[in-house]
Formats: structure tokens, sequence, C-alpha cells
């Protein structure tokens, strides 16, 4: 049994894809990130960083719970755990750790900054012209990383060959393509590879957790939820902590 914290966002949605996927039993824990349930005391205890998703296996190695914090890191666990989507073979798993680490270091982290800038700021920064060259940095960023994506899929079914947990981490990030400006017209092959993927009908089970929960909450523009999110609550912790 492995308790599952998270949100809807695509860092979790990448995790509730490979639970359902491999077939795992879970229960879900959510964490309103909006509302500021990353700060609690039992979270942080499990995910130091106050980001989600995070896990506890209650069957760990040598039947001990294990708490894991971040998602390529979780996804590689559940990948060896299970003998899913993450191949035995040393040169096979070499290429999705690849693929895997492209979307922990550029994929994720340059289209949470397009989010932030096309999406967010422009609510909280209302003057007019600021946000230009941010806007214009992760706009063009996007675009680059799609190209590099598109390249790859070019002779390759999914991004390292098999299906594996590498496809389960670019995947989400792409779901909000049009948010990032980008135009899946421009990159037909990621677009056939987005279809196949969404057509699993274990992704969209996964893609769902939570779902209702945060259409329940919508509160992403408030300025409390901006707090909480981009950096002031952290702050404050560690201002407490010295
Ligand atoms: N590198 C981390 C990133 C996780 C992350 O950024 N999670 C976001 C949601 S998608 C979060 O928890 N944000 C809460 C906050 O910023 O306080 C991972 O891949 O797990």
């Amino acid at each position: 049994m492995i308790d599952f914290y998270s949100w809807w966002t695509p860092n979790g949605w990448k995790i509730g894809i490979m639970l359902e996927e491999c077939g795992l039993e879970y229960t879900v824990h959510p964490v309103n990130i909006g509302a500021g349930d990353q700060f609690s005391d039992e979270f942080l205890k499990i995910s130091p960083n106050n980001r989600i998703p995070a896990i506890v296996d209650r069957d760990g190695p040598g039947g001990k719970p294990l708490s894991i914090f971040e998602s390529g890191a979780i996804l590689q666990y559940l990948g060896r755990k299970t003998g899913k989507f993450y191949p035995g073979d040393e040169a096979a798993r070499a290429k999705v750790d690849e693929w895997l680490m492209w979307q922990m270091g550029g994929f994720g982290p340059m289209l949470g900054q397009a989010h932030h800038f096309l999406l967010y700021a422009p609510n909280i920064e209302k003057r007019e012209g600021a946000l230009d060259y941010g806007q214009n940095r992760y706009r063009n960023e996007a675009h680059r990383l799609y190209g590099i994506l598109d390249d790859q899929l070019t002779d390759n079914e999914f991004v390292a060959g098999e299906l594996s947990i590498a496809d389960f981490a670019i995947y989400p990030w792409a779901i909000p393509h049009k948010l990032q400006d980008v135009d899946f017209d421009e990159f037909p092959n990621v677009n056939r590879w987005f279809e196949t993927l969404r057509a699993r009908p274990k992704v969209q089970a996964g893609y769902n957790i939570l779902k209702k929960e945060r259409d329940e909450a919508r509160e992403l523009a408030s300025d409390e939820a901006a707090k909480n999110l981009f950096g002031a609550k952290q702050m404050e912790r560690h201002r407490k902590a010295d």
C-alpha cells in the first residue's frame, strides 16, 4: 500500500499515472498547495522541500516504511519495485534515465517558469510591459524544448523506445501546452505521441486523481495562494528558523 501525497498539478499527475499504470494500491492524501498545506509539519517530515508529490511506501525495503519526495526519484523507485516501465537492461535504462533527467532538469522547470510568467505573474504584476522579457524568455525556451522532443519522437514511438517512466514524466507537462503558447501543429510527432498517451485509460485515471478537489478549491489566483506558492511563505519559514 502506497500513501500518495499530491495535488492536481503536472508533477502530481506523473505519479498518479504511474500508480494507475502499474496497478498499485494507493491512498490519496490531498495537499492543497494553494491553501498552504505543503507547510504543515506532518507533510514537511515527508517532503522537506515543501513540494508535492511525495509517497510513503508502507511496505518498503526490508518490510519497513519508506518516504520519498521528488517525482523523478519516486518514478524510478516504483519502476524498480514493480519491474514496470523502467527496463532492467542497463543500456535501455540509461536511455530512459536520459529523458527522465531531461524532463526533471529542463522540460518541467522551464515550462513551470512559462506558466509563472504567462499565467500567474500578469495577475500579480499589473504594470503593462513589465513582464515582456520573462514571457519571451520562457515562451522561446518552451518552443526549443518541444522542438527537441519532436526530433526525438521522429523515429521513436515513445521517448526512450518502449513506453517508460520518462513518458510519464514528460506527458503531464505537455498537457497545458496551450498555456505555454505552444501549438502542436508545429510539432506533429509530439502531437502523435501525446494522443497515444492520452488515449490510455490508466493515464486518464491517473490524471483525474484529485481533479474534483482541485476544482472545488479554485483559489490559485488569490493573493494568499500566490504567497503560498511563489516563495513568500517559504522565506518566512526560513527567517523563523534563523
Ligand atoms: N522537482 C520537484 C518539483 C515539485 C513541484 O514543483 N511541485 C509543485 C506543484 S507542481 C509544488 O508542490 N509547489 C508548492 C510550492 O511551490 O510551495 C518534483 O519533480 O517533484
